[in-house]
């Protein structure tokens, strides 16, 4: 009787959420890897008008697949921008399978209206990012839209595109069939994939998505894929990252994120370069190096990975502003990697003067803005052992008191961030 209860009250438990080894791994790894790289890139990337042209300037569906007809990338090579990602020291790639314009950057039979089958390309991008993925060991996730502008079958519609000529009906359970067939050629087609990365699904919120049967085929076909769901609400069952649009966990400047942050599933934030995802030829916003750093090293603060976003040129090249941060992010990374690879977020909340991040016993303290010589950083959880500077590895001094630590700096000379290294322990 008493072993009858254990039984159900234990099965219970694990039905709320008996998540597998090799996924709970894969959320391991995603929280150690800190930096991805976002790319957009489409038919939309022809226009140089960001990615939501289609709706933005109300083309209608015939003439967007005319458009689509001349989309011919002679120029992209996977494996240069593998290169650039691994220079960049990202330590993986979502990129855009099909985006809310409809149009499949992949070889699929569930519609002829994608790159192999409707353009002059007839090559298949993310066959050939797959491979170049793997030859360098840099996980590949796939960006899928739930929200379809094209699909006759996305009806009813929700928020978006009602002024591209589409017919009124259309038989949703078809398209959930379509989008479930699509997700199964990604993760059948293409390797081992890092996991699918959704958005869109916030144009109906409430559409019945049947969210746990295409979550289930995901982990059926790959149980280590992950399911990065960019819904703006609480994490659900079956999803495996809490992702953060724009703005750091919890922030919601952007003003459609949840101020609601998970504590046990990794978390990201997603932060465009400029201004734009997709290609956009007037966007001249591109952060600065400085910035950028700032973005990494407050998103490793907050126990988050930084997914930095590219938007490609409709030939398959990569704009020089791109790649330029890009490169100083790596080789920044060269120096601080230590202290944003593989950390979780620090005993110190991040502050307005920088974060800090932890691995084991040590500490690093990231002092990104503050002017003064001595900073009060607050209490650590641990006595002091010892603190450095991460550069030169010269010795720091600290004093410890109730209200916590406080540390000599070294004098600021323009870097981006200063980091001390405290070693804690009994
Ligand atoms: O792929 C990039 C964007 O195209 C896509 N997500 C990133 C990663 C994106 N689309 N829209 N947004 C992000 C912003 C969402 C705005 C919203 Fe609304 C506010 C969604 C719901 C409320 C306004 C009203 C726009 C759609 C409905």
């Amino acid at each position: 009787m008493m072993s009858a209860v254990l039984l159900v009250l234990g099965s219970a438990a694990q039905g709320r959420d008996s998540v597998p080894a090799e996924r709970l791994a894969a959320r391991r790894w995603f929280a150690d890897a800190k930096f991805g790289l976002f790319i957009h890139w489409g038919v939309y990337s022809e226009l140089g008008a960001g990615e939501w042209v289609m709706h933005n300037r109300k083309i209608a569906v015939s003439d967007y697949e005319w458009l689509a007809t001349t989309f011919n990338p002679t120029k992209f090579d996977a494996q240069q921008w593998v290169a650039l990602a691994k220079r960049a020291g990202v330590r993986y790639i979502t990129i855009t399978s099909r985006h809310h314009d409809g149009f499949s950057m992949f070889k699929t039979a569930q519609t002829s209206y994608n790159i192999v089958d409707w353009t002059p390309f007839r090559r298949d991008p993310l066959k050939e990012l797959a491979d170049a993925c793997h030859a360098s060991g840099i996980k590949l996730f796939f960006y899928y839209s739930q929200l379809d502008w094209h699909h006759p079958d996305y009806w009813p519609r929700g928020k978006t595109a009602w002024d591209n000529g589409r017919p009124d009906h259309g038989d949703w359970s078809r398209y959930l069939a379509f989008m479930n067939a699509q997700l199964t050629e990604l993760l059948s087609g293409y390797g081992a994939i890092g996991g699918i990365w959704f958005d869109g699904m916030w144009d109906k919120p409430d559409a019945p998505w049947q969210l746990d049967t295409t979550y289930a085929l995901i982990h059926g076909l790959q149980p280590a894929a992950l399911v990065i769901p960019n819904h703006h609400q609480r994490p659900r069952p079956g999803e495996d990252v809490q992702t953060f649009e724009q703005d750091l966990p919890g922030a919601n400047s952007a003003g459609f994120n949840t101020s609601y942050i998970s504590e046990s599933l990794p978390l990201e934030t997603s932060l465009t370069m400029n201004d734009s995802w997709g290609f956009n030829i007037t966007d001249e916003g591109f952060k600065s190096v400085r910035t950028l750093v700032g973005y990494l090293v407050r998103a490793a603060g907050n126990g988050g990975n930084l997914l930095l976003n590219i938007g490609p040129r409709p030939d398959g090249t990569i704009s020089p502003e791109f790649v330029a941060r890009l490169d100083s992010l790596g080789t920044w990374l060269q120096t601080f990697g230590p202290s944003i690879y593989a950390t979780r977020a620090g005993p110190v909340a991040p502050r307005s003067w920088g974060a800090t991040t932890r691995r084991g016993d040590t500490v690093f303290v990231h002092v990104l803005d503050w002017p003064d010589p001595l900073l009060a950083v607050g209490p650590l959880g641990a006595r002091v052992r010892s603190a450095y500077a991460l550069v030169g590895k010269s010795p720091v001094r600290f004093a410890e008191s109730a209200a916590g630590v406080t540390l000599g700096l070294p004098a600021a000379m323009g870097e981006p961030d200063r980091v001390i290294v405290v070693v804690t322990g009994r």
